[in-house]
């Protein structure tokens, strides 16, 4: 094992039932400790209710300016795409605006639009037990990655991501920003391949090693970690990993049925009181 790398159960996945709610807790705490890779909450949310949202989105003209760029930017991969705009996406005074529209475009594609946002913080609170904080209408519900058959995302860190961006602004003072949870839900699986890949480098060891900040691209060095991991989802599970530590990507997809994945950043808050959370 090179100096640049965390011991192999970091990387460890656990799925409990969602309704397990106290395994869950353990898992959680764990994941902020650093003993566990990640944590899925099978059957978290209805796929049929998901699966719903998916053909109202797929039938959908999403506006030019809330669907331009993917979450790792690859601007030369025509089939990545996100719906809505984040934080990564925004300037510091268009936030505030394009959250909205975000979160009108939403209403739009859920039933009921305070479901799929709504369970995600009610899952927080309890995983945390603390208050879950993210004022409606102050921030972007979350964003929809949407990624056709033949587009993959590359090794990164969530926190070089985001931390860059002027909007995240917003959030800083309140989180304690090297811990970055990251919750996603499937809404839609492609035929094969898209899958989350996590790489037993981490943040703490480049911090660790005195080595410069790796750029937010971190290909090659992750290609040839010793660990990795797989993290195969099913529409309706809620998953939820530190993508501010840990490195990953998406594998790429294979086939004709676009990958659409509901994604939430979240963080412990500064005071220990909860979480935020922010897209
Ligand atoms: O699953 C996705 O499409 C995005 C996951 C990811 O790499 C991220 O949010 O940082």
């Amino acid at each position: 094992m090179s100096s640049l790398e965390a011991p192999p159960n970091y990387l460890d996945v656990l799925v409990v039932p969602a309704s397990d709610r106290h395994a869950a807790q353990g898992a959680y705490g764990a994941i902020l400790d650093g003993g566990l890779g990640a944590l899925v909450l099978r059957g978290a949310f209805e796929p049929a209710a998901l699966a719903a949202a998916s053909a109202r989105l797929s039938a959908l003209e999403v506006p030019e300016h809330l669907r331009h760029a993917p979450v790792v930017s690859r601007l030369d991969e025509p089939a990545m795409g996100v719906v809505g705009r984040c934080m990564r996406l925004s300037g510091l005074e268009d936030y505030p605006k394009s959250a909205a529209e975000t979160r009108a475009l939403f209403g739009q594609i859920f039933d009921d639009p305070e479901g799929l946002e709504g369970g995600v913080a009610a899952f927080l609170r309890e995983l945390s037990g603390g208050e879950v904080r993210s004022p409606p209408g102050a921030f972007a519900p979350a964003l929809i990655s949407r990624l056709r058959g033949g587009a993959e995302i590359p090794y990164h860190f969530d926190n070089f991501v985001l931390l860059e961006e002027t909007a995240f602004r917003l959030v800083a003072p309140l989180i304690e920003s090297r811990t970055l949870l990251n919750v996603q839900v499937p809404l839609q699986r492609p035929d094969a391949g898209g899958h989350l890949e996590l790489a037993s480098y981490h943040w703490d060891d480049f911090v660790q090693a005195g080595a410069p900040r790796p750029d937010a691209h971190v290909d090659t060095p992750a290609r040839d970690a010793t660990h990795h991991r797989l993290v195969e989802l099913e529409v309706g599970d809620m998953l939820l990993f530190d993508a501010g530590r840990i490195c990953h990507r998406v594998t790429p997809v294979v086939g004709a049925r676009e990958r659409l994945t509901y994604v939430v950043h979240t963080a412990p808050l500064r005071d220990g009181s909860g979480v935020a959370y922010f897209t």
